[in-house]
């Protein structure tokens, strides 16, 4: 039996996989994610969630294609590519694949070291360019990641704290294609961390269990942790907050739409040709800055991470 505490029942094996693969038909219908004659590129990056979300997507009947950028993070991202291929071989699906040191001579620990920013930063901006990049040159209609409702509960809060309106204005499960983007869906927004988790158990996915090393000290996991803490007492906080603010919240932020959506995205990136507020993109910026740097040791805060 597994419960649901948010929705303060119990299911049996076959009926909580249902739920699962209903709640995210649901969040697609309700935004308007995707239909079953569009092309979607999943962003798999061998965790539970968005292996998870690959494999409901296609149950659910959509035609669903992987992307897998592997970062350099040591024996983490062996490892997580590990699951990855072996997920995509096991059911003969179609993976596309980057790595970040071969194709384009850098990785996330050097990027953060040249940088000297915290490695999430390149680490985003990176695969954001990539997964854009592959679903255009792909033909794919959108691309899904596998957020979950802990983790834009997370986000929100975050934003919410410090009131970051331009990204509290593009907090959206689905934000639609423009210029040079794709559209990005976020399917699993109804679901829960702890219910993808047995959702994976149950349906015999192999997944990545350990975290990201370079995730060490980023805020959004003291934010999971304090939503977590405010849940335990009061089931369905989560939801109530994220939800609510979809419901009620979002569009007052509308004019805050950050400077990089369509209105200052007059020129092309002089190097790879998307859409940008300035000459170079600034992945393409990240490029400069990383050429011809040194790999360096993978370590966190000071301390090198076994790999
Ligand atoms: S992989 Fe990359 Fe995450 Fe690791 S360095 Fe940060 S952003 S935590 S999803
Ligand atoms: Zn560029």
């Amino acid at each position: 039996m597994i419960d649901v505490r948010r929705h303060n029942a119990n299911f049996c094996s076959d009926h909580f996989m249902k739920l699962v693969r209903d709640q995210t038909q649901k969040a697609i219908d309700a935004f308007e994610m995707l239909h079953r004659d569009e092309r979607v590129l999943v962003a798999v990056s061998g965790g539970k969630d968005s292996l998870a979300l690959w494999d409901i997507l296609l149950t659910l009947g959509y035609q669903a294609d992987g992307f897998y950028v592997g970062l350099g993070i040591g024996g983490y991202s062996d490892r997580s590519g590990a699951h990855v291929r072996a997920f995509a071989a096991d059911r003969g699906l179609t993976l596309h694949e980057v790595d970040l040191r071969d194709t384009h001579g850098f990785d996330v620990p050097t990027a953060a070291a040249v940088t000297k920013r915290a490695p999430c930063s390149s680490c985003g901006l990176s695969k954001r360019h990539l997964f854009d990049k592959a679903a255009l040159d792909g033909g794919y209609d959108a691309v899904a990641t596998g957020h979950n409702l802990d983790d834009e509960a997370a986000v929100l809060f975050g934003n919410t704290l410090r009131w970051q309106t331009e990204y509290l204005a593009r907090q959206l499960p689905v934000l639609p294609a423009r210029a040079g983007f794709p559209r990005k869906i976020k399917p699993l927004v109804r679901l829960g961390e702890r219910e993808m988790a047995a959702f994976c158990v149950l349906r015999g996915i192999d997944y990545v269990v350990e975290e990201c090393p370079m995730a060490a000290g980023n805020k959004h996991l003291g934010y999971k942790a304090a939503l977590n803490e405010i849940e335990a007492s009061s089931p369905g906080a989560k939801q109530a907050f994220y939800f609510g603010f979809l419901a009620r919240a979002v569009e007052r932020f509308a004019d805050a739409a950050p400077a990089h959506a369509e209105a200052g995205e007059t020129a092309l990136c002089a190097r790879c040709g998307v859409p940008t507020t300035s000459e170079i993109c600034a992945f393409c910026r990240l490029l400069e800055k990383t050429s011809g740097a040194e790999p360096v040791n993978l370590t966190v805060k000071g301390r090198r991470v076994p790999t």
